[in-house]
C-alpha cells in the first residue's frame, strides 16, 4: 500500500472523535502519519482514565515504577537514558530564511536544508509505536492571552506529562472549532521498532537529536530526546521560543519568568514577575515562605517558569502563567528550602531521575539532611552514602499539577491575568552584582536585564559554573535576534501608561572564603518587601551609578542578624569589577550589533562615566 493510503487508513481506523471538527488539523495528522508510519493513531482526550491506562502500560513495559501507594499515592518514578537528561542547547535550532532573524543567540540552519534532514529522520520513525495526538492550551482555556498547540508524539511519558503541565484534552477542540489557530508540534523519540523488536525502558536516539523551530510557519519539530523541554513541546519550544516571536508580532511579552503575589500585613496585594536562568531557584522564590519575624506577609504562586504578559485596557501589564503544572528540579528541594514544594509532591507526582528507597519512596540530595543508608540511584544501581556518586541526577525533576501547590494564588487561573507591579531579573553571580538595585527608569531596567550574566547550571548540558551573558534569562529561549528583542522590550514599556518598575537581584554573592553572604530562600522576602514598597513610593533608597539601592535602614531586618558591614558588602559597587563587567557588556553588544538598539551602547557609555566619577 502507498504511504498516503496507509495514512488515510490509519486515520479511518483511529476513530476521529466527533468533537474534532478541524479539517486542517486532521489533514496535518494524516500527513504526519504518512511520514512517521506509526502503528496506530491515538486521539488523547485528557481524561483520568486515559492517564491511568497509559501509566499502567508504562509500568507493564518497565518504563515506569509505581511508588508505594501508602507513602506517595498515585506517584511514579521514571528513569531516562543517562545520555538524555537535560535540554540540549547545541541541538536546538531556529530556522528562518534570513539567518539574522534568528540572530547570533540561536543555532541557525536554512529551513529547506533542515527540512530535508528532518524528513529523512522522521521517515518511518514511529514504526511499531502509537502516534498520540495531544491537544493543549497554554493558558486558561479560551483566555484572550492563551494560545493552543497540538503535539504529536510517540511517547506515552510525554502524554501523561503534558496532561499535568498544560490544559490538555478534549475541551481544547471546542476552543479550536473548525478553523482556529494552533501551533503544530511534532515529537518522536526517534527509535522505531522493527517487527518483533523488544522496546527499552527509555527509548531515544543516541546519534541524532534535533529540537527545531520554524518561526515563519510557527511549527516545532523535535527528534531523538524524550526529556523535559526537548519533548514537552508546550514549554520552552512553544511558550518561550515560538511565543516570543508571536509576542513581538502582536505586541506582548513571552518571558522566562515566575509570577508571584505579595500580600502585606495590611492586606494589600501586588504581583511581581521575576526572570532567572534555569535552576536558579525560581520554584523556591515562587513558593517562598516568609521568615517568622515578618509575620503578616504572604507569598502566593501564579507561576514558576513562564509568563505571558499583555497590555490591559487600564494601561497596566497583565500576566498569565501559560502552564498548569511544574516541571521542577528535585535536588535541593527540602523542608528548609521549599517546604511548600516538598508537601505538594506528597501525591500525584511523576518523578524523573531521582533515587528510589527500598520501601518504594523517592529521595534526592537535599530532601533530608542525612541520606537513607541505601538507595537505588537514578540509573537503577545500588547506592550507599559513601559510594561517591550522586543518588539523584542534578537535573532530576518532578512533574506535578499546579493545583497541588498550597501557596497557589486564587487568581492563577484568571483568564485576564494579574497586574504586574515589578519585574525582577536575577542571575547567579559570585560577585559584581549587588543584592538588589532598581533601574532609574524603564530603559535603564531594560539595559540591566539585557546585560545580565549568570553561572551556568545543570539544567542544560555543558560546562557548569562559568559566567555567561544571559539577557533576560532568555538566552536559550528567545526565538529571534536579541537586538530585536531588546528593541521590543524598549517599545513595550512606552506603550503602557503604568509600566512596572524594573529591578535586578543577586542572591548568590560570596565572601572571600567562598561562603554565601546572603541567606536567601525565605529571607528573600526582605528584598521583595523593599521592592513592593518602592513601587508604592513608601520606602527610600540611595542613588548610585547602577540605580537605586536600599540603605541599611530601608530594609526590614527584624529577626535577621545582618550587620551594617555585611549589608555594605552586599550592596557594594566595586568600580574595578564593574569596569570588567562593562567590557563584557561591550562584547555582548558587539555580537548583536547588526540589530542592537542605540540606547544600549549609549547607556553603557553613561554607566562607564558614572562609575568613573563615583570612583574618582
Ligand atoms: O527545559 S526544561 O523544561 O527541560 C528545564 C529547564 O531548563 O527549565
Ligand atoms: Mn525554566
Amino acid at each position: 500500500m502507498a504511504q498516503s493510503t496507509k495514512a488515510a487508513d490509519l486515520i479511518a481506523r483511529s476513530g476521529v472523535p466527533a468533537y474534532v471538527k478541524h479539517g486542517r488539523l486532521i489533514a496535518w495528522v494524516e500527513e504526519m502519519a504518512a511520514l512517521c508510519e506509526p502503528e496506530r493513531i491515538v486521539w488523547c482526550d485528557g481524561s483520568q482514565e486515559e492517564y491511568d491506562r497509559l501509566c499502567e502500560e508504562m509500568i507493564a513495559a518497565g518504563s515506569m515504577i509505581r511508588l508505594d501507594p501508602a507513602k506517595r499515592p498515585n506517584s511514579f518514578l521514571v528513569r531516562s537514558d543517562p545520555a538524555d537528561v537535560a535540554r540540549m542547547e547545541d541541538r536546538t535550532f531556529v530556522c528562518t530564511t534570513d539567518p539574522d532573524d534568528a540572530g547570533p543567540n540561536n543555532n541557525w540552519v536554512a529551513p529547506a536544508e533542515m527540512k530535508a534532514t528532518l524528513n529523512g529522520l522522521f521517515k518511518g520513525c514511529m514504526r511499531g509505536r502509537p502516534m498520540y495526538v495531544i491537544p493543549y492550551s497554554m493558558g486558561p482555556l479560551g483566555s484572550h492571552i492563551a494560545h493552543i498547540g497540538v503535539e504529536l508524539s510517540d511517547s506515552p511519558y510525554v502524554v501523561v506529562s503534558m496532561r499535568i503541565m498544560t490544559r490538555m484534552g478534549a475541551p481544547v477542540y471546542d476552543v479550536l472549532g473548525s478553523d482556529g489557530e494552533f501551533v503544530p508540534c511534532i515529537h518522536s523519540v526517534g527509535m522505531p521498532l522493527e517487527p518483533g523488536q523488544k522496546d527499552i525502558a527509555w527509548p531515544s536516539n543516541r546519534e541524532h537529536k534535533y529540537i527545531v523551530h520554524y518561526p515563519e510557519e510557527k511549527s516545532i519539530w523535535s527528534f531523538g530526546s524524550g526529556y523535559g523541554g526537548n519533548a514537552l513541546l508546550g514549554k520552552k519550544c512553544f511558550a518561550l521560543r515560538i511565543a516570543s516571536i508571536m509576542a513581538r508580532e502582536q505586541g506582548w511579552l513571552a518571558e522566562h519568568m515566575l509570577i508571584l503575589g505579595v500580600t502585606s500585613p495590611a492586606g494589600e496585594k501586588s504581583y511581581v514577575a521575576a526572570a532567572f536562568p534555569s535552576a536558579c531557584g525560581k520554584t523556591n522564590l515562587a513558593m517562598l515562605v516568609p521568615p517568622a519575624a515578618m509575620e503578616g506577609w504572604k507569598i502566593t504562586t501564579v507561576g514558576e517558569d513562564i509568563a505571558w504578559i499583555k497590555p490591559g485596557a487600564d494601561g497596566r501589564l497583565y500576566a498569565i502563567n501559560p502552564e498548569a503544572g511544574y516541571f521542577g528540579v528535585a535536588p535541593g528541594t527540602g523542608p528548609d528550602t521549599n517546604a511548600t514544594a516538598l508537601a505538594m509532591l506528597d501525591a500525584d507526582t511523576i518523578f524523573t531521575n531521582v533515587a528510589l528507597t527500598p520501601d518504594g519512596d523517592v529521595w534526592w540530595e537535599g530532601m533530608t539532611k542525612t541520606p537513607p543508608p541505601e538507595l537505588i540511584d537514578w540509573q537503577g544501581k545500588p547506592w550507599t552514602p559513601d559510594c561517591g556518586r550522586l543518588a539523584a541526577h542534578p537535573n532530576s525533576r518532578f512533574t506535578v499539577a499546579a493545583t497541588r501547590c498550597a501557596s497557589l494564588d486564587p487568581e492563577w487561573d484568571n483568564p485576564n491575568g494579574v497586574p504586574i507591579s515589578a519585574f525582577v531579573f536575577g542571575g547567579r553571580r559570585n560577585d559584581t552584582v549587588p543584592l538588589v538595585a532598581e533601574g532609574f527608569n524603564w530603559n535603564y531596567g531594560v539595559y540591566m536585564a539585557a546585560t545580565m550574566g549568570s553561572e551556568t547550571t545543570a539544567a542544560a548540558t555543558g560546562k557548569v559554573g562559568v559566567v555567561r551573558r544571559d539577557p533576560f534569562a532568555m538566552l536559550p529561549f528567545c526565538g529571534y535576534h536579541f537586538g530585536d528583542y531588546f528593541n521590543h522590550w524598549l517599545r513595550i514599556g512606552h506603550t503602557v501608561d503604568q509600566a512596572p518598575r524594573i529591578y535586578c537581584v543577586n542572591w548568590f554573592l560570596r565572601d572571600e572564603k567562598g561562603g554565601f553572604m546572603w541567606p536567601g530562600f525565605g529571607e528573600n522576602m526582605r528584598v521583595l518587601k523593599w521592592i513592593v514598597e518602592r513601587t508604592q513610593g513608601r520606602v527610600g533608597a540611595a542613588e548610585t551609578a547602577l540605580g537605586w539601592i536600599p540603605r541599611y535602614e530601608d530594609m526590614d531586618f527584624r529577626g535577621l542578624d545582618i550587620s551594617r558591614e555585611r549589608f555594605e558588602q552586599l550592596t557594594r559597587i566595586d568600580a574595578e569589577l564593574w569596569r570588567r563587567e562593562l567590557e563584557q557588556h561591550g562584547e555582548l553588544f558587539e555580537q548583536l550589533k547588526s540589530r542592537l538598539p542605540r540606547e544600549m551602547t549609549l547607556k553603557r557609555e553613561l554607566f562607564a562615566l558614572d562609575l568613573w566619577r563615583d570612583a574618582a
